[in-house]
């Protein structure tokens, strides 16, 4: 099973939208195997979105992601990556379609409510910037009876 990153942004969370988006994930049958709420230091910020360091947008995005807490998970499933890009929906939530969190939830690039990782080197780099290994949990899911075929 492949493992994603996923956040509820300070956005998110200002708005009291943490349940329905745990609720989505939980519903596609993917497992959380890791939880936390937290406010985001400037530092993890700037490590988390290194890779837009030189954007225009990067101030202001990382003012943003640390202006409140966020709620981070550890996300598992079969192609846990994919399914959850696909389930928060484009960047740009004006381009998201209807169905997709941000498409259902958002209408600012800048206040798109949710983060997930966008490939599986990018997860297992931002899972290991909010997690200790020892606080990623292992149990058994009905998935694995009811979700997957075999
Ligand atoms: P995503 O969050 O879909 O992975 P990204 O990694 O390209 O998108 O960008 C990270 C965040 O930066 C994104 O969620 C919102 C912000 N952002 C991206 N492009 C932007 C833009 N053109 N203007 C303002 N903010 C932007
Ligand atoms: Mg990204």
């Amino acid at each position: 099973m492949e493992r994603s990153f996923l956040m509820v942004k300070p956005d998110g969370v200002a708005r009291g939208l943490v349940g329905e988006v745990i609720s989505r994930v939980e519903r596609r049958g993917l497992k959380i195997v890791a939880m936390k709420m937290l406010r985001i230091d400037r530092e993890l910020a700037e490590r988390h979105y290194g890779e837009h360091r030189d954007k225009p947008f990067f101030q202001g995005l990382i003012s943003y992601i640390t202006s409140g807490p966020v709620v981070a998970m550890v996300v598992e499933g079969k192609e846990a990556v994919k399914v959850l890009r696909a389930m928060i929906g484009a960047t740009n939530p004006m381009e998201a379609q209807p169905g997709t969190i941000r498409g259902d939830f958002a209408l600012d690039v800048g206040r798109n409510v949710v983060h997930a990782s966008d490939s599986q080197e990018s997860a297992e780099r931002e899972i290991s910037l909010f997690f200790d290994e020892s606080e990623i949990v292992s149990y058994s899911s009905a998935g694995e009876t009811w979700v997957y075929e075999e």
